[in-house]
């Protein structure tokens, strides 16, 4: 291994393989120890006893977002940060402290009620209130991604099929590609994606704590309902930008994210 590939935490399939399907798995990506401390205080926060599952009474309960240690260091260990840089360009996205949400899922008969196919968006139309912190429903997602390098998700337990894994439509970053472009800067706001990419495969972000996916801000998602024993603790924190996306560069210097839409778009 040379000084070069020092740098890299994924390899040239792994690059290929996000561009084409919209998503990386990165195991390993902080240590579990991590997870365990930062499953510790959730349940502290949680109305309900991690030992008695009489009290999981809620099929889903999504609690505030997080940061300070353990949440900080999960988030910001070396592989991520080189795996960001192959991913989403040097320079192309910001460092946070912040883990965000959790939705956390527990076994339970009643549907969450929030399984629908879903991009996360990413900055507020003109029509948003700006003192409005929570109501993110007229929020937008426009072509270049403005605001959001990546969409995460970050396993805080083991996560197996029956445990509520996130849902993906794999590859279905290039048709949402192709769905947002007439729309230009100004993006979309209010989508209904039921058919977007709905003759994609599905995967599973299945893992074991510490496991950490890389995903295409278009790659459209699903939560579902948890069939398993275990409670799934699963942050989904987007990685916000630093400099913004670019689908013409002189340099032809495109970031992964920035060649799959130009691929979805036929320009590269
Ligand atoms: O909980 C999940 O598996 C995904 C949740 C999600 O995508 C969301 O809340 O936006």
């Amino acid at each position: 291994m040379n000084d070069r590939d020092d740098a890299r935490a994924l390899g040239d399939a792994q690059i290929a393989q996000f561009i084409d399907q919209g998503f990386v798995r990165i195991d390993n990506a902080f240590p579990r120890e991590l997870a365990e401390q930062g499953q510790a205080i959730m349940w502290h926060d949680l109305p309900c006893s991690a030992h008695d599952p009489s009290t999981w009474t809620q099929p889903v309960i999504r609690l505030p977002g997080y940061g300070g240690e353990p949440f900080r260091q999960a988030i910001n260990t070396l592989v991520l940060h080189r795996a960001f840089d192959q991913i989403a360009g040097p320079g192309r996205w910001s460092p946070r402290d912040n883990i965000g949400t959790f939705p956390v899922r527990f076994p339970h008969p009643d549907d969450p009620g929030d399984t629908g196919w879903h991009v996360d968006v990413s900055f507020p139309g003109d029509d948003c209130d700006p003192n409005e912190r929570h109501d993110f429903s007229a929020w937008r997602v426009n072509i270049v991604s403005r605001g959001r390098a990546l969409l995460m998700l970050f396993l805080f337990s083991d996560v197996s099929e029956d445990d509520a894994p996130t849902r993906i439509r794999v590859g279905s970053h290039l048709p949402m590609a192709r769905y947002l472009a007439p729309a230009g800067a100004a993006g979309r706001a209010r989508m209904k994606l039921d058919k977007v990419g709905a003759d994609c495969e599905v995967a599973l972000a299945t893992g074991e704590a510490g496991t950490v996916y890389l995903c295409h801000p278009f790659l459209v998602h699903a939560a579902q309902k948890h069939r398993g024993r275990t409670p799934r603790f699963m942050a989904q924190p987007s990685l916000g930008a630093g400099e913004p996306y670019r689908l013409e560069r002189d340099d032809g210097a495109y970031s992964p994210v920035e060649i799959a839409i130009r691929r979805a778009l036929g320009m590269g």
